[in-house]
């Protein structure tokens, strides 16, 4: 890198000294929440110690400029391969504090020699969490086309070719040290009686049962439901009851994720969670926010109760000791933001949600509902939510040794994306990223 940034954002000297203004205020302002929290019977050391174990995963293919099928407009400075994604991620976890793991996705991230990479990933301090497979696009030089689909496509050399390719994605993985495959295909049609809808479930079943054998041990597959695209009648794995019918068939190692965006519009998405919770297939999330379609915005920017709401159910079921181990990452697009900075801002907005759902008092809250109080139950969560949880958030940050107040300022002041555009001159034209 010819031109350095002024400063380099993952040292966390310069970050100390980015924090060092601020510390004196924040300890009165976290002093002071500490009091308003005390009379409402609430420990907030006990909540920052929470608030700062949580951690979430990076999406590999969220640090290039996303696009639409319409146009990408790559941004400056963007990475040209995993190596220098896993830079940018570091980046966003040293000012964060937040996502010490990075989930890729293959062949996007394919590399000649993984244990470089995880050499690379061990000195930047992040690790690999679930891997992501990909046969919703055809590679070049490849013999059988996803075009009609893959894991259940009607062509039994698709299938199985999308099976090695899946299996091929957990071997990398093992090398790596990540412990779950993400399955997403977007298999579908998009006429009526273009596809059987019960054999092409079938034809899933048998796929991913194959998929499922190649499981190491103490591995998970994480099956994700979408409603639409790219089919536009039907999706084979359409929606959470499908998924969960998948996972209840393949037995104890596979569970199902929610991507937040996979959903119609108004679908009571916390309702899905709590029910799947219910059934012990709730495996993880894919965060982000969307307004009409499968959207991927930043988590948070566009409905943030409804993501209080669904931290809100996995705090309940902490709180009724219903044992949960979820895999949290975002997946989302960045296409008019620096997706640092919005990877930055998305993590925080996930801890805000998360320590907002930690403060509701849900002994009061049990006795309202039992006695229908309607408007006192929904007032305790909305207390909650509107509790400005800004100086638990910093403190949090400071406990991880990250960026205090302001990790976007800290960030910006770093001049880190002016010195990749320079030490990236052709990043401008690589699409590696992938299409998001
Ligand atoms: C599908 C999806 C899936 C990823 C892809 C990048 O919409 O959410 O999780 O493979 O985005
Ligand atoms: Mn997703």
């Amino acid at each position: 890198m010819n031109t350095l940034p002024k400063a380099n954002p993952r040292d966390r000297d310069y970050i100390a000294a980015s924090n060092k203004p601020y510390s004196a205020e924040l300890n009165a302002d976290y002093e002071t929440l500490g009091l308003q929290l005390q009379r409402r019977g609430i420990d907030i050391d006990k909540i920052t110690r929470t608030v700062a174990a949580f951690s979430v995963a990076l999406p590999s293919w969220g640090v290039g400029t996303g696009g639409t099928r319409f146009a990408r407009f790559p941004g400056p400075g963007e990475p040209r391969n995993v190596f220098e994604k896993l830079e940018d991620c570091a980046v966003i976890h040293a000012l964060s504090g937040a996502t010490p793991s990075v989930s890729l996705h293959l062949p996007w991230d394919r590399a000649e020699d993984y244990q470089a990479l995880r050499t690379h990933a061990q000195k930047l301090g992040l690790r690999f969490d679930a891997m992501n497979s990909n046969t919703f696009q055809d590679q070049r030089g490849q013999s059988q086309s996803y075009k009609f689909g893959s894991l259940t496509h009607t062509s039994a050399a698709v299938r199985e070719q999308a099976v090695a390719h899946n299996v091929d994605c957990i071997r990398i993985g093992q090398q790596l040290g990540s412990k779950a495959l993400t399955l997403w295909i977007g298999d579908g049609g998009n006429f009526p009686g273009q596809h059987h809808l019960a054999l092409t479930y079938e034809r899933y079943l048998q796929s991913a049962a194959q998929v499922y054998t190649a499981l190491p041990s103490d591995w998970r597959l994480l099956i994700e439901h979408k409603m639409y695209e790219p089919a536009f009648y039907s999706t084979v794995i359409q929606d959470w009851g499908s998924s969960m019918m998948a996972a209840q068939t393949l037995g104890e190692k596979a569970m199902c994720l929610v991507d937040l965006g996979h959903h119609a519009p108004n679908v009571n998405i916390e309702m899905i969670v709590a029910r799947l919770i219910h059934a012990k297939r709730l495996g993880g999330f894919h965060f982000n926010d969307s307004k009409y379609g499968d959207d991927d915005l930043d988590s948070g920017s566009i409905d943030p109760y409804r993501l209080f709401l669904i931290f809100n159910e996995l705090v309940d079921a902490d709180w009724r000791r219903v044992p949960l181990s979820l895999a949290h990452m975002l997946d989302q697009s960045h296409n008019v933001t620096d997706p640092i900075e919005s990877l930055i801002i998305s993590a925080t907005e996930l801890m805000r949600a998360y320590s907002q759902a930690l403060l509701v008092d849900r002994g009061m809250l049990a006795e309202h509902q039992q006695k229908n109080d309607a408007l006192m139950a929904t007032l305790m969560l909305k207390r909650a939510f509107t509790t400005d949880v800004a100086p638990i958030l910093a403190k949090a940050r400071v406990m991880n040794e990250a960026a205090i107040v302001d990790p976007l300022a800290t960030y910006r002041r770093s001049g880190y994306r002016a010195a990749c555009a320079e030490a990236r001159p052709n990043a401008t034209t690589s699409t590696s990223s992938g299409i998001v």
